[in-house]
Order: C-alpha cells, then structure tokens, then sequence
C-alpha cells in the first residue's frame, strides 16, 4: 500500500498533527527535488505543528520530476522525510504541501495562475544553477541561452524559470495584485541578487514597463541553506518502506539530522516566522553564504573530484582516508577561512563539524552526484576564493588541486581508463575543449578558455595556470590518492 492521508503508520513516525485544509498554498516553490522535501518543507511543517502557521506550499516541476509530482498526487500530497545517522532512521511525514503541478503535463496556465492567485505572497526556488540561465563568472543573465532567447522573443509561453517567474509577475501586475518575494534557495553566492539579475535583465528585453515594475515591487531575499541530502536511491525507499511498516513512499527522502537556513528579511508581502523553527533572519546573508559555498561545497567539490579519481564512491569513504581528511581540513581552514568576511564565528569548530557530517556512513552520498555541474560550482566554491590568494600572494595549492581534479574528470576517464559518465549543462563543450587537445599542459590551457567559468582574468595569470598545471601534472603522474596524500607533505 501507498501511503495516503488513511495510512495507519507505526506511532514513531510523526505525522502531521494540525487540520489540513487550514494551510493554503501562500508559497509556490518550484523545484520539487530532494532538497526542497527534506530542506524548506520540514521547517514549514514545524511552523504548522508547532505554532499554528497556515503556510503551506503549491509545488511545482517545469521540466524533471514528472513522476514525482504523480506520485506525490498519488498520496494526498503527502511524503516521508528520513533522517539518518550510526544511531537510525527517524522518519516524518510532512503535510503542508497543499497542491503539486508538472508544467509540462498541468500546462502553463495551470502553473501561472497558481502563481497568480492572490495569497501568494512569495516563490522559491530550487532549481540548481544551471537554472537560472546565468554566467556563474559574472552573475549576469546568459541572453545567448536558447531557452532565454525562446523567452525574448515568446514572454507569454516561458520556458525557463526567470520567464515562467516574469509571466506570472506580467499576469499580477495586470490584475492589480501585489507582486511577491523571489526567494532563491540554490548554493550561489548572493542568490537573491543573481536573481534579480536574471529578471531584471530578462525583463529589460522583453517589456521596459513590466521591468520597471519588477524593479519597484519584487524583492529578491538572499538565503544559506544546508543540509546534506544524497539522492534518493532504491535503498533509501526500501529503507523508508520498512520504517513505514510496509507503506510506499515514492516521494520519500532521507537526509542527515542537521540543517541550517540563514535568511535575509526581505519580504514586503510577509514570510512565515521562520526564525520559530530555528532559521536565522539576518539583514545580511552574503558572509553566511560565502562560509557555507567556500568552505562546505568548497571542500564537496574537492573530495568528489579527487575522491572519485581515487576511486572513492561516497564523501564517507574519502573520510576512511587520513590523507583526504587533512587535506579536506586544510582547504577548508587555510585555504578558504582567510577569504571570508563572516565575523564571530569559530571557524576551527565549523570545519570540524562539517567533517563529523561528512563522515556520516549512512548518507551514502556519492562523488559522483557532487562532481556533477562543476562548470556551474568552481567559481564560487574554488575560484573567488583564489582570486583573493593571487591578490594577497598565498598559497592556494589545495584549491589548485581541486580545479586540476575537476580537469582530470571532466577529461572523461578515470585513472583506470573506465569513461567518466560526465553530467554538465556545458558538457559537449567539455567534451570538444576535450577531444581537441593533448592530455598534460595543453588541457588545461584548452578548459581555461571556458569564459564563463574562470572569467578572461585567470587565464591571463601566470601564477594560477602554473599552480593548476602543476597540480594536474602531479594527478597525471601520480594518481589522485597519492597527489592528496603529497599535497601537505
Ligand atoms: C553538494 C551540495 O551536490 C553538491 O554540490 O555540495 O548539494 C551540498 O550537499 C549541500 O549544499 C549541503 O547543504
């Protein structure tokens, strides 16, 4: 049996204790993956159960997850969130989801009119880098993305996700409703502002009226959030099924216990009281965020790369690696700690909780799943951060690394010559800059040129294209096991 709102479930697992029908839909969130499930969705599901919050969320697929919107619409709207440690499993069922559409199957008026109604007092988002059609070296809208080039020139049937959100603003504005909050929730440096950015810009090409009514009327709230959330695999279903007491649930996750949400206050037409479930409302989010990419995703990044090259399936087995943790350690502590504005924090403390959550075995998050997208990751989470060595003169040979260990896969063999099954938005261009050039120095100065990667300003300095040409010399010659291990000898 599938779960369903009759489902009998065993009494440790919680289960929604308020009256449905009170939460309306005041949020639409699109991007129904994991992380929303075990992220957003567990805070609002404590605002409801604890303080008699009505926000609730209509979800929203624009182009994956057709099943998991059916599945979801299959159980009343409801799905399992697993947490996951040495200690168990402790399961919950969130509620507050209220209403769940595909745009390619609801269709897109369907989608925008649930944008349009006029609860909606703010959209979120999850939907990755690579959605926002953005140039990660300088946060500007991509206007040659063939999905924003669609949107210039056909506003009314949006493909991409600013369009989508600027159709629905154009549908408000018409009806003399008030806009809403734009509420980014992907690992990007001042998410809110690369928001804004792409609508603003998108906006500017396609109406100059509705652009200046975007620019007047919709905020663009900063956020961090964190939380480890490994893909959800056949074992994890099995795993909730059996927690469940042999009820389904295909829209399940599992997740690590912690998690964390740094939010910036910006919401003119009212938020949910976040802060009551543990999120931070700052006036500020870039230092929180700069912590978080730089030294979380940051040292992600290298332990997927060079673990995976290593032969390291998951971030947990690179932590079995002395050398790997050391190095993880370094590249968080002296390689991206000194980079960061945020003050009053203790960094060492930080570092080596996100360690203790790396070595977390029953996540099982694998190298692969992190190493995907790195076109769209390396410039906030290695790059900026080496910028600022080049300018004070430090050492950066770990980020070095990690930029070489990202080169040495998207080379597209692994050190024993098995494919690399290679999973970017830029990933024929990868493959081309590839194919094009001679393994050793002139590879790297092939994956240099990728401008909106590493902006026109690194492939110009000398010290950076050494310092990664050395590093990727030392992976070709010795391996990436032994190249970490070296690293801090
Ligand atoms: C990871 C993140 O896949 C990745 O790139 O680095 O998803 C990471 O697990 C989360 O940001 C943790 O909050």
């Amino acid at each position: 049996m599938t779960l369903s709102s009759n489902s009998v479930l065993p009494a440790v697992i919680a289960q929604p204790g308020y009256a449905r029908e009170r939460i309306k839909p005041r949020v639409v969130h699109l991007g129904f993956g994991a992380f929303f499930r075990a992220h957003q969705a567990v805070y609002a599901e404590q605002l409801a159960n604890e303080h008699d919050s009505d926000w609730g969320y209509c979800v929203i697929s624009m182009h994956n997850g057709r099943q998991k919107i059916a599945d979801l619409q299959q159980q009343d709207l409801l799905f399992t969130v697993a947490e996951m440690d040495s200690d168990g499993w402790r399961g919950q069922v969130i509620g507050v989801v209220r209403q769940a559409l595909h745009l390619q199957v609801d269709g897109l008026e369907a989608v925008l009119e649930a944008m349009a109604q006029p609860e909606v007092a703010i959209i979120s988002l999850t939907i990755s880098e690579k959605g926002y059609c953005y140039q990660p070296a300088s946060g500007q809208l991509l206007s040659e993305h063939p999905e924003i080039q669609h949107d210039i020139a056909h506003p009314l049937q949006p493909q991409s996700a600013p369009g989508l959100i600027l159709a629905a603003l154009r549908r408000r504005r018409e009806r003399g409703l008030p806009a809403f909050a734009v509420m980014s929730c992907d690992n990007m440096p001042a998410n809110g502002q690369v928001t804004r950015n792409v609508i603003n810009q998108l906006a500017q090409r396609q109406d100059a009226e509705l652009a200046a009514w975007v620019a007047q009327h919709v905020a663009f709230p900063s956020t961090m959030v964190d939380r480890i959330v490994p893909a959800v695999t056949a074992e994890t279903l099995q795993h909730i099924e059996d927690l469940l007491g042999g009820i389904t649930d295909p829209a399940a996750v599992a997740c690590e216990p912690f998690r964390q949400w740094v939010i910036e206050d910006n919401f003119p037409q009212g938020r949910p009281a976040w802060e009551k479930a543990g999120a931070e409302l700052v006036s500020d989010v870039v230092p929180y965020e700069e912590m978080k990419l730089r030294m979380l995703n940051g040292s992600h990044s290298f332990l997927a790369y060079l673990g995976y090259l290593a032969g390291y399936a998951h971030i947990s087995d690179c932590m079995q690696d002395e050398f790997f943790v050391k190095a993880a350690r370094h590249l968080m502590l002296a390689e991206q700690a000194p980079t960061l504005q945020v003050q009053g924090l203790d960094l060492a403390q930080y570092a080596d909780s996100l360690i203790a959550r790396y070595r977390n075995t029953a996540l099982k998050h694998r190298t692969w799943q992190i190493a995907m997208d790195g076109t769209q990751k390396l410039p906030q989470r290695m790059l900026d951060s080496i910028r600022w060595h080049l300018a004070q003169g430090s050492d950066f040979s770990c980020l070095a690394l990690g930029v070489a260990g990202w080169m040495r896969y998207v080379g597209g063999k692994d050190e024993l010559g098995q494919t690399i099954e290679i999973s970017d938005p830029l990933r024929e261009r990868l493959a081309d800059l590839v194919g094009n050039s001679h393994e050793g120095p002139e590879r790297v100065l092939a994956l240099l040129q990728l401008e909106t990667v590493f902006g026109r300003d690194l492939p110009m300095n000398k010290t950076f294209v050494d310092a990664v040409t050395r590093a990727y010399l030392a992976l070709l010659a010795q391996g990436a096991k032994t190249a970490v291990s070296e690293l801090l000898a």
